[in-house]
């Protein structure tokens, strides 16, 4: 199990007594620390070293600040050189040139280079209203062009008609042609991988480029790539020229070390994430989020940013008014566990919170797991919109089919409906114009998604939802800026309100108050 790099430098720097600046031996210490964190995120050997020396320096003969621990000065020290490293700033793709812009994607075979083409084609076209044409110029695997066709009339993007037997640099050519003739603003040039790095396909590359002129060469790899990410990068950014990184299946358990790694040897930025197969699971790089999951520290921002995106706000505030007026039926329970799974189930949502690797197997052995909401959710689809409404209309036969077809026990079925009973007449009691905030908060114990939940007024709701819109904002608490202690701080799990019942601090969702839809027991 991983302990967090934060921890383990405190442990180590906390029994020091001495005060003011650091010393070399401290520092050496740390950066024993520093260095295996690195490794265990499959950070490249030659970077962890030239990157650990770096940071040595810079930590030798800091100042300690007298309200800080040594630990957490050189965990912020780390912190601040990893996000340095990484660019600094997140950097969007460059279409700032005379339209037909190319953009060539570049990278070994099953990176996910024909996957994040129509990504990216989407996202230019949803977001950013352009005009984009997508060719594909692997003629090397069958069926890779017909992939491409399939995935543009997915996300709704124009692919250039393949014409059999015609050579990758004739399509670059007859892709910029079609472009220019039809007023693409965009053409996204798809090549074809190897399984390795060979000289034959470093030839082919710097051939498209020079036919087609790119004005953005992206290499698109594997974060799970490990030691080799250094050689990969080096390779493709010294023989075709690269302009920017973009990182696939970042959504797995991977620290995502590959990133450092690249960023470092070619000095190019990462410009993008890629975080799943559908269409959508793309994302802006952030260096100082991914700064945070290498070194261990969770992903605050990142996770209020996606219940920004996730969360209806008119949806949130037609919950809100409905639990003032205490109508809180079946429907609207299934809405909120639905939101639960919208965000990556319960764990995607602990996972990037901090502290939360160190209970992870806790969780795991309480089971509270995913099982528990989509059961939930099944006992419910299961019934009548009739019955939804109003429950109590459910006679014991009508149960037992429910439970069947949910794949349940009927004292689940009994367990639910008792639970939201309870939730009900609670919400009843408190309904009316001037329910108090306070007992809002009840509710959301009651919930069970853990206490203070503070039910904002439609107003407030859309309020926040305009403050979260806009893009890059910084949304995360205070505490999740450089340098966070070791513990969760204080506040780290104060949502914002409309990220309806997981407010409220160190209380854990589903293992807060009396009730607690996940059927488990508190510890
Ligand atoms: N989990 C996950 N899978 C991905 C991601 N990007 C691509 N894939 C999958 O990786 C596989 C290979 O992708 P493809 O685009 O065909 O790779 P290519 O050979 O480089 O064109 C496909 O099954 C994709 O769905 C990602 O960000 N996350
Ligand atoms: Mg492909």
């Amino acid at each position: 199990m991983f302990e967090s790099l934060s921890e383990k430098l405190s442990g180590i720097l906390d029994k020091l007594t001495g005060r003011g600046a650091l010393s070399e031996e401290d520092v050496n210490a740390a950066m024993r620390e520093v260095r295996r964190a690195l490794l265990e995120a499959d950070v490249a050997l030659e970077v962890v070293r030239s990157f650990v020396d770096r940071a040595r320096t810079k930590a030798v003969g800091a100042a300690v600040i007298k309200s800080v621990r040594p630990g957490q000065m050189v965990v912020k020290i780390v912190h601040d050189s990893l996000v340095e490293t990484l660019g600094g700033e997140s950097q969007a793709i460059d279409l700032n040139a005379p339209a037909p812009v190319a953009i060539m994607l570049v990278g070994l075979q099953g990176a996910g280079k024909t996957t994040t083409a129509a990504k990216i084609a989407k996202r230019l076209t949803d977001r950013d209203r352009r005009k984009v044409l997508m060719a594909s110029l692997d003629v090397k695997r069958p069926a890779a062009q017909e992939q491409l066709a399939v995935l543009g009339r997915q996300v709704g993007v124009d692919t250039l008609p393949i014409v059999p037997g015609q050579e990758p640099v004739a399509i670059a050519r007859r892709a910029e042609a079609a472009a220019r003739l039809q007023g693409y603003d965009v053409v996204l040039l798809d090549t074809a991988g190897r399984t390795h790095i060979d000289e034959p396909l470093m030839a082919e590359m710097a051939e498209i480029r020079d036919a087609s002129h790119p004005h953005e060469i992206l290499l698109v790899a594997d974060a799970l790539t490990g030691q080799d990410a250094v050689n990969l990068a080096k390779n493709f950014n010294d023989r075709v020229g690269l302009t920017g990184i973009v990182l696939t299946r970042m959504e797995g358990d991977g620290r995502g070390g590959a990133a450092l790694s690249m960023r470092s040897v070619t000095g190019k930025p990462i410009k993008l994430l890629g975080v799943g197969e559908k269409m959508d699971a793309l994302e802006d790089f952030h260096p100082s989020r991914l700064a945070d999951r290498i070194l261990g520290m969770g992903d605050i921002v990142g996770l209020v940013e996606k219940a920004a995106q996730t969360i209806d706000a008119a949806q949130a505030a037609k919950m809100a008014e409905k639990m003032r007026k205490g109508v809180f039926d079946l429907n609207d329970l299934s809405e909120q566990l639905a939101q639960i799974e919208r965000l990556g189930g319960m764990g995607g949502i602990m996972g990037m919170l901090p502290g939360v690797a160190k209970i992870k197997d806790q969780l795991a052995s309480a089971s509270l797991d995913d099982k528990f909401v989509k059961r939930q959710r099944a006992i419910i689809s299961s019934m009548t919109p009739k019955e939804r409404r109003n429950p109590d209309i459910l006679k014991a036969s009508r149960k037992k089919r429910i439970a069947a077809g949910a794949g349940v026990t009927v004292e689940l079925v009994n367990r639910l409906l008792k639970q939201h009973r309870q939730m009900a007449d609670m919400m009843k009691m408190m309904g009316g114009a001037n329910a108090k905030r306070g007992m809002m908060g009840k509710l959301g114990q009651m919930m069970g998604m853990g206490g203070g939940m503070p039910m904002p007024s439609p107003d407030e709701i859309e309020a926040l939802q305009k403050q979260m819109g806009g893009a890059g904002a910084p949304l995360g608490p205070p505490t999740a800026s450089p340098g966070i202690p070791a513990a969760p701080p204080p506040g780290a799990f104060n949502l914002p309100p409309q990220f309806p019942g997981l407010g409220g601090p160190p209380k854990l969702p589903g293992l807060g108050g009396g009730f607690n839809p996940f059927g488990v027991k508190k510890k």
